[in-house]
């Protein structure tokens, strides 16, 4: 039998299960986080010391360490993800399922002894602000001290966990186990009834940092739906306009689709005396307040955030917040240790090592970072993080977004006519797919609500559970779509994107106002080139735009039938009010 080592709690619950875990791992030795400093330094030193971390030239990167991953171990593997619940067609047609009994099994037998001659790290942790209504506590049980590190980034870890807790015993328990880091062995499981995670043969991002997609949104979402909240992948942000008035948006954007960048974004210089300050960049948990308006409240204390195209240009806060204390994952090494992307500032180094931790030159034909090669940075550090990200009641929403990456069909931007359509706008997203997961690059896909790879249980449900949400609140968000990723035929992007993006937002708040001018189109509300304030864009002119915003009938005649797949595939579970809307697109279009 493990010792249980130097335990800092006598919650018998917690006890209970570390023990039970221990039996069946066998660890060498067990080590209690508590989430401080002196523990951070000693846990990077043992990391740096097995290898794990490099540490990075501190006079250009103080505190930061650097890390590459098994390369059979890059991204998400969604065909390794399981939502286990003991009927089917609770988990849905668009997840893995397996009966969690003999998935239980399964992995707890893969389990045994896998971690002899290892350490398991207990991190307890806390998703969302000390004392918040949403906040929910989690014990991750790792073999990976990268792990511990990243948690310690992403999560509020350590007393806050416990304090939450208090005497009772609700809250998520995660194995993380890495095994030999094989794709065959490798399973990432979600027990929703238990309450319970279980993932092996991984050691990389969304796979291991348990809080995050795994709780935060697949166990959440769950939740969500019996508890009557939201658990989305969306950003969240503040616009401050000159007045000082505050408005806050949460957007759903696919993975690698721009929410960390549009949560960062700073307003072209012509946006004089306006800001934006990021509340959270990949999860929102959102639930009706007493006054009838949506709240929301980021569950996450980090970014791990997608390095590739980052660049004092395109994300300056992400860089400037990415200086210091941050761990670098699968991107290229210079030789004098600093780090280095495809598309960071500056001509490419003449050498490097690549992710790989190969000899690189601009003259080599791959690339010299990961395209989903990842920064782990406290939000702390971002400059224009905004102080309501504490708040336990969090803010409330006034727009959300939704958005995907598609070089046509999609305009820039529209409004939805209502809630309901708005969630036939969100239910029907289609993206492109990108490196954040394993597969195929590239290729459009239905990603509802941005949630294809995230939701807990069964997508109609899901979708029904939206329609309901608008019952509770008397001042719903009113609900948009974008398109930042259009294109020409030549392949260049209609629109420059990133802090331009701004003037999009601009048009949204200002609808959200009674404002702005929209005309009505079979999609729903549009600008005209004449309702963007454009003033400061050099070279970009009305023409340009109204190529961005046009809505043109072949294409759409072509997307609807890409949405039909969608709905053939849940036809047994989906809303009738989802049925009914598409008739109308239909019919408008
Ligand atoms: P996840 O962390 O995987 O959930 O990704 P994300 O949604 O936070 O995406 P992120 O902001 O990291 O952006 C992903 C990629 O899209 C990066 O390479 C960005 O440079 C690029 N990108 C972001 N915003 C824009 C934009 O407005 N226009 C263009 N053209 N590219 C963008
Ligand atoms: C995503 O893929 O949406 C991410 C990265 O935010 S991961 O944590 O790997 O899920
Ligand atoms: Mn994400």
């Amino acid at each position: 039998m493990t010792m249980l080592g130097k335990c800092n709690t006598d919650h018998p619950a917690v006890l209970g299960w570390v023990r039970e875990m221990t039996d069946l791992c066998q660890p060498d030795r067990v080590f209690w986080c508590d989430g401080s400093e002196a523990e951070k330094a000693a846990l990077t030193e043992e990391a740096v010391a097995q290898g794990v971390l490099l540490k990075l030239n501190p006079a250009k990167l103080p505190g930061c360490y650097y890390h590459r991953s098994n390369p059979n171990d890059v991204a998400r593997v969604e065909q390794c993800t399981y939502i286990c619940t003991e009927t089917q067609e609770e988990a849905g047609p668009t997840n893995n399922w397996a009966p969690p009994k003999e998935m239980r099994q399964k992995l707890l037998a893969m389990a045994r002894g896998g971690m002899r001659g290892r350490t398991m790290y207990v991190i307890p942790y806390l998703m969302g602000p000390a004392g918040s209504p949403l906040a929910k506590v989690g014990f991750e049980l790792s073999d990976s001290v990268y792990v511990a590190l990243n948690m310690r980034v992403m999560t509020r870890m350590g007393q806050v966990a416990y304090q939450h807790l208090g005497h009772g015993e609700d809250f998520n328990r995660g194995l993380h186990c890495m095994l030999d880091i094989h794709p065959e062995r490798r399973f990432i499981c979600h027990f929703p009834h238990e309450n319970l995670i279980i993932s092996v043969g991984s050691a990389y991002g969304g796979n291991v940092l348990l809080g995050k997609k795994c709780l935060a949104l697949r166990i959440g979402s769950y939740l969500a739906s019996r508890e009557g909240w939201m658990a989305e992948h969306m950003l969240i942000l503040g616009v401050e306009a000159p007045t000082g008035q505050k408005t806050y948006v949460a957007a759903a954007f696919p993975s690698a689709c721009g929410k960390t960048n549009f949560a960062m974004m700073i307003p072209p210089p012509h946006f004089k005396g306006w800001k934006i300050w990021t509340v959270g960049d990949d999860i929102a948990w959102m639930k009706p307040g007493p006054d009838g308006r949506l709240y929301a409240i980021n569950p996450e204390a980090g970014y791990f955030g997608v390095a590739p195209g980052t660049n004092y240009k395109s994300n300056p806060n992400a860089m400037k917040t990415i200086a210091r204390d941050t761990l670098y994952t699968n991107v290229a090494l210079t030789p004098d240790l600093d780090v280095w992307w495809e598309g960071k500032d500056g001509p490419p180094p003449s050498t490097c090592t690549d992710w790989q931790g190969r000899p690189w030159t601009p003259a080599s034909k791959e690339k010299a970072a990961h395209p989903n090669s990842r920064f782990t940075a406290p939000m702390a550090n971002n400059p224009m993080l905004a102080p309501e990200v504490n708040d336990p009641q969090g803010v409330p929403i006034s727009a959300l977004i939704f958005g995907g990456r598609r070089a046509s069909t999609l305009p820039l931007v529209f409004e939805s006519f209502d809630w309901i359509h708005g969630v036939f706008v969100g239910a029907t997203i289609g993206s492109e797919t990108t490196a954040a997961a394993a597969g195929t690059l590239g290729q459009v896909r239905r990603d509802p609500m941005a949630m294809l790879p995230f939701c807990g249980y069964n997508m109609g449900d899901y979708f029904r559970h939206w329609l309901r949400m608008r019952k509770r609140l008397k001042y719903p968000p009113r609900i948009f779509h974008v398109n930042w990723f259009r294109k020409d035929a030549a392949g260049n992007f209609l629109w420059p994107g990133f802090g331009e993006n701004m003037r999009v937002l601009k048009w949204i708040l200002d609808r959200c106002a009674g404002g702005a001018h929209g005309h009505e189109t079979p999609l729903g509300w549009v600008p005209g080139p004449e309702d963007l304030d454009l003033g400061g864009m050099d070279g970009f002119t009305p023409e340009h735009l109204t190529r961005a915003l046009a809505i043109d009938a072949e294409e759409w005649r072509r997307e609807l039938v890409l949405q039909e797949e969608l709905f053939l595939k849940l036809y047994p579970y989906l809303p009738k009010e989802m049925i009914f809307q598409r008739e109308l697109l239909v019919a408008r279009l």
